[in-house]
């Protein structure tokens, strides 16, 4: 007897869930959670996330790419006399064995500028970041109000 073929049913899936799923790393050592992203004009928002390496060789961040944005930037932020200011991460950032970085409102964060048309309509922003070691990690940004 043998066994019935198991058919194979394409999915859609909601963004929300997509948004656990691509938590999974393709690369096992480095774990990206909680990838959020805010609008915080017509014309930019940003995304926050951690990202954490579990391995135990040292990696590095070296940037982030996105088809829902003219440009996207890792920023920090800094209090200038009683002034927020923003400014560019410059040259990456590391990431040794078993460090995290966290993107968050008021912190350093990804900025993404001049948004594409239909931005974050399916109510999720891809991006694409880049690690010297782990290369490219796609990652789905759940859009928030
Ligand atoms: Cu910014």
């Amino acid at each position: 007897m043998r066994p019935e073929p198991t058919e194979s049913v394409p999915m859609r899936l909601a963004p929300a869930l997509l948004a656990c799923l691509v938590a999974l790393p393709a690369a096992a050592e480095i774990e990206i959670t909680d990838p959020v992203a805010r609008s915080s004009s017509p014309m930019a928002a940003a995304a926050y996330m951690t990202i954490t390496n579990t391995g135990e060789t040292g990696d590095r961040l070296l940037g982030v790419r996105t088809v829902a944005a003219e440009r996207a930037e890792f920023h920090s932020t800094e209090m200038v006399d009683d002034v927020m200011r923003m400014r560019p991460i410059e040259g990456g950032i590391d990431l040794p064995p078993g460090a995290s970085v966290t993107f968050e409102r008021g912190g350093d964060h990804v900025m993404l500028m001049g948004l594409a048309e239909g931005f974050g309509e399916d109510g999720a922003v891809p991006l694409t970041l880049s690690f010297e070691t782990a290369g490219d990690l796609e990652v789905e940004a759940l859009l928030q109000d």
